[in-house]
């Protein structure tokens, strides 16, 4: 199994400078490197080349509405042409946006895959029921059928066809949701999984559970949307919307653990890191934290695991 690593160096979905830096700063942290140790096949594609626009009206409000829909258009056709290779992909954002291409891509090539969504937040608001006017807090209202009816027309979004159902979705983290996304989430039984839930039941139950409501025959691809404001702030504080009390590295690398055991997991997006928004230390503890628990999703295990060449001297 090959893992096509992509850069989407891209932070219009939001307000921050810094998130396009993040595939460059996750390379530097040898994200590569450390998939290679444990026995991967790794092939960078480089980053998705993105020209920025100099003007950029909001529409509705919204901001950055051509930029985010240009650039996510071209994420969206790289990961169906690599997927099509024969890889997995790795993308790294990016700010949270990037999930827009990245399921609309996979979906072209797996029609019938499942969305983990690992985040504080529930990005589900619409363009009119989005507080900061943010995209990157939207991405599943483009995807999912049963949203479009709530979306208005935006015509930088023409090419997304809405291509995952609310039933597709699971979440895992939440501790940060908006009225509106509440309302959807009960409205259509989106399966939630609140920090209050984790405390509760513990990560182990919970991805056994959700993997066998929304995929009882475990055969369906899995596409794992990462942002890593889901990991508590004090692991991951270089990230532009910071929640506290979140998910605990032993958390992340149990769920990415039972994710790579799956053997099915597809595509896996890093998003919202944001190496401009802390100190130094800071950075570096993010981007250490956020390769560790990637590493895990391809078969990186706590309880070591012996590399397919590896000799003893
Ligand atoms: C908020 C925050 N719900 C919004 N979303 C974030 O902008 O709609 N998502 N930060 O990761
Ligand atoms: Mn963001
Ligand atoms: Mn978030
Ligand atoms: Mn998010």
């Amino acid at each position: 199994e090959v893992i096509g690593v992509l850069g989407f160096p891209f932070s219009k979905g939001q307000t921050y400078d810094g998130t396009e830096q993040a595939p460059h700063y996750l390379r530097d942290a040898g994200i590569i490197k450390n998939l290679q140790a444990q026995g991967n096949t790794v092939v960078d594609h480089g980053d998705v080349n993105l020209e920025s626009l100099p003007v950029d009206e909001p529409n509705t409000d919204i901001r950055n509405p051509k930029s985010v829909g240009t650039a996510n258009k071209k994420l969206s056709d790289a990961i169906s042409r690599i997927l099509k290779t024969n890889q997995s992909v790795l993308t790294l954002g990016g700010d949270h946006s990037m999930a827009i291409g990245s399921i609309h891509g996979h979906a072209q090539v797996e029609p019938n895959l499942v969305v983990v969504w690992v985040d504080a937040h529930a990005d589900i608001n619409t363009p009119l029921t989005s507080i900061s006017r943010n995209i990157h807090g939207m991405p599943l209202a483009f995807l999912a059928k049963e949203l479009q009816e709530y979306m208005p027309d935006m015509p930088e979004f023409d090419w997304c066809k809405p291509c995952i159902s609310v039933r597709d979705i699971v979440y895992i983290g939440l501790r940060d949701v908006d009225p509106s996304e509440k309302v959807f989430i009960e409205k259509f039984g989106i399966l939630a999984h609140y920090m209050e839930d984790v405390e509760k039941y513990g990560v182990k139950e919970l991805i056994e559970r959700s993997l066998s409501q929304i995929d009882p025959s475990g055969t369906r691809p899995i596409h794992v949307s990462f942002d890593v404001d889901g990991m508590d702030p004090a692991l991951t504080p270089a990230t532009g919307t910071p929640v506290p009390g979140g998910l605990s590295l032993k958390d992340c690398c149990y769920l990415a653990e039972e994710i790579a055991i799956t053997g099915r997991l597809s595509v896996l997006d890093i998003a919202e890191v944001n190496p401009l928004l802390s100190s130094e230390e800071d950075r570096n503890l993010t981007m250490t934290n956020t390769v560790n628990v990637t590493t895990k999703f391809y078969g990186n295990r706590r309880k070591s695991i012996t590399p397919p060449d590896y000799e003893l001297p």
